[in-house]
């Protein structure tokens, strides 16, 4: 877990690095190694390996906007999940979804940049698995700030009357953009939802790794016997802006320096030391998983980049009439997005 958790973070520093290159001083958010937004999930970890060490690969597991943590802690292959962060043809979608749709079929992840779209797929994976006979199981994340969408709340009802071994996982960082979670809704916290479904509901109120994997572990053990899904909810920290470029003038003094204060990760290296690990141990991890993101980001740097006439390939509409490779969107046809 703590692996995991240090990959994450240090994957997310260097992304940072990349992404701030060529985007100054007027923020200008196509230019640069990585283009479009980024959201970083940097004090969140915790909820991704203490949920993520109980699956394997034929678990589903479907992210929001915010998905790196996750994504590491579900075994998505690192090179490409980082050449599709950096546009690259040999990225997990070729380079056209960027870091909010991060797919990899091989471990049955999904991201979308839709807030709640991944309860619906998830609980779709768990009622498939049900109907197989499988024993895998569905996990859905989501942020605190989704927790009055209709997709969340339908895929709970649909999740709890059909029995359906599936986990939602809400990460509540206590902002949606540039809403605090108290004027999103009047419940005191997401995992009170659970009630209005009669499913178990639960919060771990700090972002402990080792809490988060024992509140998973029960969740996670029931779906598997077939005893229908949980609703988990843990509580983590925004350490930076809702996205790269944010200026977060709407978060009030000294919140930022809180957040970056209860550190996850540092919970963990004193939870392995009073467990014994030495130093040298947990060193060794940290320094290999900075190797292996630093060895991701070389090689996603060395990749292609997609062809121009590779732009229609793969998606589900068909080029305007007239358009080849080198017409400029000006110049291309309409025809209206329905063919
Ligand atoms: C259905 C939908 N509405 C609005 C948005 C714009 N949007 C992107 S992130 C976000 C806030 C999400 O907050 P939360 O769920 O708490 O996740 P966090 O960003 O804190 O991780 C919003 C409103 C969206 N992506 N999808
Ligand atoms: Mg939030």
């Amino acid at each position: 877990m703590y692996g995991w958790m240090v990959t994450a973070r240090y994957y997310e520093e260097r992304l940072q690095e990349e992404y701030l290159e060529g985007k100054q001083p007027a923020f200008d958010i196509s230019a640069g190694p990585i283009p479009g937004e980024l959201h970083l999930a940097a004090g969140q970890e915790a909820a991704a390996a203490g949920v993520c060490s109980h699956l394997d690969d034929a678990d589903t597991v479907t992210a929001p906007h915010r998905p790196h943590h996750v994504a590491i802690a579900k075994g998505v292959d690192l090179e490409r999940m980082t050449a599709e962060i950096f546009g690259r043809r040999t990225g997990l979608c070729k380079g056209k979804g960027g870091h909010m749709h991060l797919f990899d079929s091989a471990v049955n992840f999904a991201g979308s940049g839709i807030i709640a779209e991944g309860c619906p797929p998830a609980v779709g994976a768990a009622l498939a698995a049900k109907k197989r006979g499988e024993d895998s199981v569905a996990v859905a994340y989501l942020g605190e700030g989704a927790i009055s969408q209709g997709g969340f709340l339908e895929s709970l009802n649909l999740a709890s009357v059909q029995n359906l071994p599936v986990l939602f996982v809400i990460e509540d960082n206590d902002w949606a953009i540039s809403m605090p979670k108290e004027r999103v809704t009047d419940i005191r916290n997401g995992s009170q939802r659970a009630d209005g479904f009669d499913m178990p509901g639960k919060r771990v109120d700090y972002d402990d790794a080792c809490a988060v994997y024992e509140a998973a572990g029960e969740a996670i053990g029931r779906a598997r016997d077939g005893n229908g899904p949980t609703l988990l909810e843990v509580q983590v920290h925004r350490r930076m802006g809702h996205f790269m470029g944010d200026a977060e003038g709407y978060r009030p003094e000294g919140d930022s320096e809180r957040a970056k204060r209860r550190d996850s990760i540092e919970r963990m290296e004193t939870t392995l030391q009073k467990a014994g690990i030495d130093d040298d141990t947990i060193g060794d991890i940290r320094d290999r998983s900075h190797q292996r993101v630093d060895d991701a980001i070389e090689w996603a740097k060395d990749q292609p980049e997609p062809e121009p006439d590779e732009a229609y390939d793969d998606v589900f509409t068909n080029p305007p009439a007239g358009w080849t490779p080198n017409t400029k969107p000006e110049q291309a046809e309409s025809t209206g997005g329905d063919d």
